[in-house]
């Protein structure tokens, strides 16, 4: 009797493949995670690039395509190259499905439950999804025969970094991660590496430092704070609640970080790159700087749980600390150095944290005022 090692002889879908240079001038491009902040900016630089875009969207009882409806017109009129489907990465064959339909030349997985405090309530469903969900999307490419012709992006994350080993933090720091997210994108990240080396495909990873933008979702500190701003300075909230203030970030724009993105898979080898500014803010620098805009000067008084906020003009108090935001275990800093993408890909971020800060205020208060739409 022989057995069949079924992981080393994948089910092959397609026989007659061209090499894989032809392939990759195909751009065609599969996105998860697409109606997310990262997804949108990403699916509007590969449009601009003449890329046929495929993006995976889950069901959802109330629309979820807030980010990427301006790009999605008629799906009749064949001149869109935006194509939205189905699908889930909790679910394998559902993927299968989806690689087999799109045949891609480039996949980005970025998709996953990707709020850290969240990961702590949700630890099984944040690894199905951000763990097993790479290796079943990794598995999905091989069971179509498209190992040695896609290009696979993975959204691996500065928290894998978590409890301070070294800073600046680069390719070569050690891992220790802190949450249930971050074990799980450990995991993902490993996965894509060993797909790489034993399969020859071509996988990286992008080793991401936070990165926000108008289109940052509201329960992330940087637009929570931008929105409070807003809606305080228009007299349409009180106070501003956070949790830890003494957390520091290395913030930058997410527009820069998609188009770093992009030219990890346009390389002749595949490998991992992190992408950051190289500067660290505490979380209470990034509120001082955001009501600065609306022209209130913020005077800290208090430590700790007791820490208050006050408007310097008034005395009134707009910002408190509420413990509930506190995380079970915290990233306290986080400092990249990208001077590896600088070097091979040649990419820089082009927003510095000032103008960061002033966008995302900007914006909320149009939103804030219904000047224009809020999608997000
Ligand atoms: P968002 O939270 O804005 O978007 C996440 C996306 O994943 C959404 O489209 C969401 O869909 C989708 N998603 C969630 N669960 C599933 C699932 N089970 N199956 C398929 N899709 C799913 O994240 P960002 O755009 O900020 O980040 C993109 C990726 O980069 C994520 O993987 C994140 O972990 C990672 N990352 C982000 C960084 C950052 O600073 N932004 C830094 C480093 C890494 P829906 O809209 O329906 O919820
Ligand atoms: P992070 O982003 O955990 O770094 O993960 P988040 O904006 O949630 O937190 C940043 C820091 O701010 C502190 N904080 C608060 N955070 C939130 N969300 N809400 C609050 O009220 C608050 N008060 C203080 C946090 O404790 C933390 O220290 C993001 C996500 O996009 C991940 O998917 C990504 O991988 C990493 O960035 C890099």
């Amino acid at each position: 009797m022989s057995i069949h090692a079924a992981t080393s002889a994948p089910l092959k879908l397609r026989a007659d493949l061209p090499s894989p240079a032809e392939w990759h001038k195909r751009k065609v491009a599969l996105i998860s995670g697409v109606t997310g902040q990262d997804g949108s900016y990403l699916s509007e630089l590969l449009l601009e690039k003449g890329y046929q875009v495929h993006g995976i969207i889950r069901r959802s009882s109330s629309f979820n395509t807030g980010r990427v409806d301006h790009l999605y017109n008629d799906e009749h009129d064949r001149k869109n190259n935006f194509h939205i489907i189905h699908g889930d990465l909790s679910d394998s064959t559902n993927l299968v499905y989806i690689l087999a339909q799109v045949q891609p030349s480039e996949i980005y997985n970025l998709g996953a439950q990707s709020h850290v405090k969240v990961s702590f309530d949700m630890a099984e469903y944040t690894g199905d999804v951000d763990a097993l969900g790479t290796l079943r999307i990794l598995d999905a490419v091989r069971t179509v025969g498209l190992e040695k012709h896609v290009r696979f992006y993975q959204a691996s994350t500065s928290e894998l970094y978590g409890l301070v080993q070294a800073v600046p933090q680069d390719e070569n720091t050690p891992f220790y991660p802190r949450s249930p997210y971050g074990v799980a994108k450990l995991y993902a990240f490993w996965i894509t590496k060993n797909y790489r080396e034993a399969y020859d495909m071509f996988a990286c990873n992008g080793i991401l430092f936070n990165h926000e933008s108008p289109r940052r979702g509201r329960t992330f500190v940087t637009r929570k704070i931008t929105r409070a701003v807003a809606d305080i300075s228009l007299g349409k909230q009180n106070c501003l609640y956070l949790g830890n203030m003494d957390a520091q970030r290395d913030w930058g724009h997410a527009r820069d970080y998609v188009e770093g993105m992009w030219r990890m898979l346009q390389q002749d080898k595949p490998d991992d790159f992190v992408l950051a500014t190289g500067e660290t803010h505490y979380v209470r620098e990034f509120v001082e700087k955001a009501f600065a805009i609306v022209n209130v000067k913020i005077v800290w008084e208090g430590k700790g749980v007791d820490e208050v906020g006050k408007d310097a003009a008034s005395g009134k108090v707009v910002v408190k600390v509420d413990p509930k935001y506190f995380r079970p275990a915290e990233v306290e800093l986080l400092l990249g150095n990208p001077a590896k993408a600088d070097r091979e890909l040649g990419w820089k971020r082009t927003v510095d944290f000032d103008t960061l800060v002033r966008d995302m205020v900007e914006s909320d208060l149009k939103a804030s005022q219904n000047l224009v739409e809020d999608k997000n």
